[in-house]
């Protein structure tokens, strides 16, 4: 290419893709097919990889940034992100609508515009000459969090505005507040992606947007399938200085400007008006892609909206009209108890199939056995369901005047559905839980969630595997997957010598996930992904962290009591102390050095020795014992055998203690250990 060329044909793409970006995202009018487009991108992400002088901030290619933040900023609103008053009747938008004309001092009919509202998160976007500077969420509404990076990665939001034939042209400054959400079907796909990686599933859409927002690492938000629409531009410098009159004005010219705005929004002539387009969208909302709560009535007048100005919470010209939750009524067939890997015992509705908010329903929600007393929910009875926000319904009423005079009161069982052990609701516990820890049910869910896609990832171990593995007596903890053999595989249901071979290699794969994929598949209480990495961070090997107490664990930050306190207990039982030893003897990796990796020297007055530490030093902390040992040579084990060097101990020894005195390991405590480390 000529000198100059590639500048002009980045330019050139650029628009290109911008422009089919537009008539994607905003106008829902495709205007290439996705290989055309396709070829475009890749050419301009080739051009800038050439020519790095090139990239600039706006590009389409740059929407994911490399880092991950440590926190976001702070961001203080130009002006307050407002709520918006409620109305839950006609009766009081026709009463809305009476108080406009006594703060106008004037009659109506009033000049109005409606738009769906949708539920999401609500954002502050900045753009300065027709850039993307700055995105914040509402937060209190006075101060939102910088979550700029995380909103660039929504394909929808143009980096840069297009202001050719743009009248008024762009001001330098342009302030937009708007939602950011997601679809049904967006939300379905994310959430079945979130239950293979062994998560959580998000309970409702505003759950999703508002977590999938907040993450700290953009690349994470960029795979969520977020959306946004755009619904005001602040008045005062901008909208008023720049000419415009009426809000239904300033939508177009988003739109125009190249900002998603829902096209599904109508300017209504007088409150009957408005009335018709909340009876409309209250009956047709089961027909988008989406959620939507309500309508938002606005006045379209901007001046108007100026004299009414706003109370300290909410503008007066504007209303949200919020839609009863959709119901149906069924009957419940059955009440189903899920026992769950840390045994508790969740009830569940199991109902008539019925079509509500847009699918058939035939399971609910019940929540706990306290819900079903408080709303003398009986088998047999008819029941009035509601989707809500949330994507599985809830029962919310009995209707008792259909009730059969022979139901009875539900009453939980006092013992496990599955294995018959006592199932105990400690005081001051809304769960019910199963005692025994080696029920089949808790077995194969725990077992469930190690081979998992957050966790172990073992490719071929799901549900129906693990049913048989633990039925047919193979498995009865985590451990025993490591010493599985290829005949008793290939001789289950559905299995094959190839696919026994296949899944052996993915149990020998999972032996190096590392320690803290490790400890979030052991599946401890509380203890999810997120805290699992915080405590392999500090302690880099879950044999180190054995003998952790819950102060110790409690000083992470991160971690707060309830974490460390359940981690702390699991650690403490001996049969869960077994579990990493078999663990580490089957060959799975329990962790490398803590935090910083130490290398170790060939020489030292420790070179050649393997140390076990347990109990708690006074001195030091586990992760600082273990490097001033690797420093000298010395190594670190979690297990001891014949060939141990030492069993380093400190206050409150495990049972590593113990078996170092019966097999003659050399003991040796805390005074002794610093003379050791003192040696040159
Ligand atoms: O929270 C909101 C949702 C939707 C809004 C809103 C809206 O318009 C469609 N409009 C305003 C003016 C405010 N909150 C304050």
């Amino acid at each position: 290419m000529a000198a100059g060329e590639p500048a002009r044909r980045v330019e050139e793409l650029r628009k290109l893709i911008r422009r089919y970006d537009y008539h994607y995202y905003v106008l829902d009018d495709p205007l290439v097919s996705d290989s055309e487009y396709d070829r475009l991108y890749r050419e301009l992400e080739e051009l800038e990889g050439a020519h790095p002088e090139l990239v600039t901030p706006d590009s389409p290619t740059q929407r994911v940034g490399g880092e991950v933040l440590e926190g976001f900023g702070q961001v203080t609103h130009s002006q307050p992100m407002l709520s918006l008053d409620n109305s839950y009747s006609e009766d009081e938008l026709v009463e809305f609508d009476r108080r406009i004309a006594r703060a106008a001092g004037q009659e109506g009919p009033f000049d109005y515009v409606t738009e769906l509202k949708l539920d999401g998160l609500a954002v502050n976007l900045l753009y300065e000459n027709g850039t993307l500077v700055q995105g914040a969420t509402r937060g209190d509404g006075r101060t939102g969090e910088d979550v700029t990076a995380n909103l660039r990665t929504l394909r929808s939001l143009p980096l840069r505005l297009q202001d050719e034939e743009l009248d008024p042209p762009l001001p330098a400054i342009l302030e937009v507040r708007g939602e950011v959400y997601i679809t049904r079907s967006g939300l379905e796909a994310a959430n079945a992606q979130r239950l293979t990686d062994g998560e959580p599933a998000f309970a409702n859409p505003r759950n999703a947007a508002a977590g999938s927002i907040r993450l700290l690492d953009s690349s994470i938000t960029a795979g969520r399938p977020l959306k946004i629409v755009l619904y005001q531009m602040l008045a005062g410098e901008t909208a008023l200085l720049s000419g415009f009159s009426r809000h239904s004005e300033v939508l177009s010219y988003l739109r125009k400007a190249g900002f998603p705005v829902n096209p599904l929004w109508k300017a209504c002539r007088g409150i009957d008006q408005v009335i018709d387009f909340c009876r409309e969208w209250a009956q047709r909302r089961a027909q988008l892609d989406y959620n939507i709560d309500g309508v938002v009535v606005k006045l379209d007048d901007l001046r108007l909206r100026e004299r009414l100005g706003a109370t300290s919470k909410a503008p007066r010209w504007a209303m949200a009209y919020k839609f009863a939750a959709e119901q149906a009524r069924t009957q419940l067939i059955a009440i189903d108890l899920q026992v769950g890997r840390t045994g508790a015992l969740t009830p569940t509705a199991r109902l008539e199939p019925v079509f509500l908010a847009g699918s058939t329903v035939s399971n609910a929600t019940l929540h706990n056995e306290d819900e079903i007393e408080r709303k003398d929910i009986r088998v047999g009875d008819w029941v009035w369901i509601e989707k809500g926000g949330d994507i599985i319904p809830k029962v919310v009423a009995v209707d008792t005047k259909a009730r059969k005079p022979d139901t009875e009161p539900y009453r939980m069982p006092e013992n496990c559905p599955v294995c018959g052990s006592k199932a105990v609701r400690p005081p001051g516990e809304v769960v019910r839980r199963c005692t025994n820890a080696s029920c089949p049910a808790q077995i194969k869910e725990r077992i469930w969630h190690f081979t998992s896609r957050g966790a172990m990832d073992i490719e071929g171990a799901g549900p129906a595997l693990v049913e048989q593995l633990v039925d047919n007596g193979l498995v009865h903890d985590v451990a025993d997957l490591y010493s599985l053999k290829k005949d008793q595989l290939a001789a289950l249901e559905r299995m094959g010598n190839k696919s026994a071979e296949n899944l052996l290699a993915q149990i020998e794969v999972s032996k190096s996930r590392g320690p803290a994929r490790l400890l979030f598949a052991l599946g401890v209480r509380y203890v999810g992904a997120i805290a699992a990495q915080l405590l392999a961070e500090r302690y880099g090997n879950l044999i180190a962290m054995q003998d952790a107490t819950k102060e110790e664990i409690e000083a992470i930050e991160g971690i707060g009591q309830v974490i460390a306190a359940s981690m702390a207990a699991f650690l403490a039982e001996p049969r869960n102390r077994q579990l990493l030893e078999r663990l580490e003897e089957a060959g799975v990796e329990l962790g490398c050095a803590p935090a910083e990796k130490v290398e170790i020297p060939a020489e030292g007055p420790l070179a050649g020795k393997r140390f076990v530490l347990t109990g708690i030093l006074s001195k030091f902390t586990r992760s600082e014992a273990e490097r001033l040992i690797k420093e000298r040579g010395g190594k670190v084990s979690g297990s001891v055998s014949s060939k141990t060097g030492g069993v380093i101990f400190g206050e409150q020894p495990g049972s590593k203690l113990d078996k170092a005195k019966k097999l003659g390991v050399r003991t040796i405590d805390e005074a002794e250990f610093l003379r050791m480390l003192d040696q040159k």
